[in-house]
């Protein structure tokens, strides 16, 4: 009974301050794995500025072949052996904001999709799933749970389009325990129609989730042929010949899960914090759709051709000779040097994604993530921009950082073409 009325006094609270009319979520991020930057890259627990977020997610944890969830990195996650107590640290943020939740995500890229869609289909393993996950929550004074099964019958997946009911029927069962204790339920799901409507059942999983991070980004990406955004908001000027159902963007993301019966209360749309690096086959057709090579140059810290982190990116365009131009049509800028191609966000491209998204009633925006956001302030007066450009957007009122003047990122270097 007590539990009951528990739940029902969370729900009611939950949806009172964040309802249309209340403040708006900021899911923030964290992948553990950046403490392993060189430089001013890396980035520790102790770096993540909560008075930013609403809630912040820890990435990632991983399950066994039984379904145990587990550490995929004890020497990050655990005390032991000198490791870096990462899961303990995470819980006592909110020692520096008691408002702040947190939520430790399972899965992610790396684990694939087979290993969940065994578990997900044996009632089991699922089981043992939820039991271990409850587990290791509490056990670490977490509020709550983010999974990141990517996807649902794609890629490696057992059991193909029966994944689509198991991932409903786990998430009951997590939900009927997690409701028991208080903690939160969530969800990281692919965005765009082609692929999450082969993932989710949207009606279904809206039920049982407490919100779902809808990551739209990764929409055009460094193997395509020809270059693209990572995450335009609108289609491009020259996509008028190209069907609907082929052109990828954030509007289209947000029409498509709206459409599906996600309550916009429980909808938040991920931004990047990142781009995506092209190398153009031809440097003098360097467009958007131009022909592209294949992955382009890597960053400093994250090392990884056809990625690159905004941090990253801003110190390049501060050292060296970039155009840097913007597709007034898709409402995100791109950068150009020679026969390198990048796509990505900055704060106003990130902040007209928000306005967009708060237009359509979600309930938050999530940003994927924040360790490569210029969380050092070394391209500018503020750390965190594009963090900041998000709270700011949202109406969330953050106080100015306390900050040391830096050289402006404008230098003589720059051409900025305003299209
Ligand atoms: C968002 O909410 C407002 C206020 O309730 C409403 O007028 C508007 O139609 C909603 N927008 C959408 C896209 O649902
Ligand atoms: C975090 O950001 C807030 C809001 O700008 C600021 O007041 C605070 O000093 C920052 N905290 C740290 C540790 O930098
Ligand atoms: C609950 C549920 O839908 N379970 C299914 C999961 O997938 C397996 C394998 O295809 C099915 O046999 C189950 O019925």
């Amino acid at each position: 009974m007590k539990s009951v009325l528990f739940t029902l006094f969370c729900a009611f609270i939950c949806s009172e301050s964040y309802g249309a009319t209340g403040e708006k979520r900021v899911i923030c991020y964290y992948g553990s794995w950046a403490t392993y930057r060189n430089s001013l890259g890396k980035f520790d627990v102790s770096d993540i500025n909560t008075s930013l977020c609403t809630h912040i997610v820890y990435t990632f944890l991983g399950i066994n072949t039984k379904g145990t969830v587990i550490s995929l990195d004890p020497y990050l996650d655990y005390p032991d052996n000198w490791g870096k107590d990462n899961l303990r640290k995470f819980s006592t943020l909110k020692q520096q904001n008691p408002d702040v939740k947190t939520l430790m995500a399972v899965g992610g890229w790396n684990e694939g999709s087979a290993k969940y869609s065994l578990m997900a289909g044996n009632p089991t393993l699922r089981k043992n799933f939820v039991k271990t996950a409850l587990e290791m929550v509490q056990k670490y004074n977490f509020d709550g749970l983010d999974i990141d099964w990517e996807y649902p019958n794609r890629y490696d997946s057992v059991y193909g389009p029966a994944d689509v009911d198991n991932f409903s029927q786990l998430l009951k069962e997590l939900r009927e325990e997690f409701d028991k204790n208080g903690l939160l339920l969530t969800a990281a799901v692919s965005s765009i129609k082609k692929v999450a409507s082969q993932s989710y059942d949207i009606p279904v999983i809206s039920q049982y989730l407490d919100f779902i991070n809808v990551m739209a980004y990764d929409m055009y990406v460094a193997t395509d042929p020809e270059t693209g955004h990572n995450a335009p908001l609108h289609k491009s000027e020259d996509d008028d010949d190209i069907p609907i159902e082929d052109l990828n963007t954030v509007d289209g993301v947000l029409e498509y899960w709206l459409s599906q019966g996600c309550p916009p209360e429980k909808l938040v749309l991920g931004v990047p914090l990142y781009g995506h690096t092209f190398k153009l086959t031809n440097a003098n057709e360097n467009g958007v759709r131009a022909p592209s090579s294949g992955p382009g140059i890597a960053g400093p810290y994250t090392a990884t051709k056809g990625l690159i982190g905004y941090n990253e990116l801003c110190q390049k365009f501060k050292a060296e000779t970039w155009n840097l131009l913007y597709d007034d049509s898709a409402k995100v800028p791109y950068a150009v040097q020679g026969e390198n191609w990048i796509s990505f966000d900055d704060a106003d491209s990130i902040a007209d994604k928000v306005q967009y998204a708060l237009q359509n009633n979600v309930t938050g925006v999530m940003a994927w993530s924040i360790e490569t956001d210029d969380f050092r302030g070394i391209c500018q007066d503020e750390d965190y921009p594009l963090l900041r450009s998000i709270n700011k957007a949202l109406g969330r009122s953050v106080e100015a950082p306390n900050t040391t003047p830096s050289s402006p990122l404008t230098t003589g270097k720059i051409i900025m073409l305003d299209l």
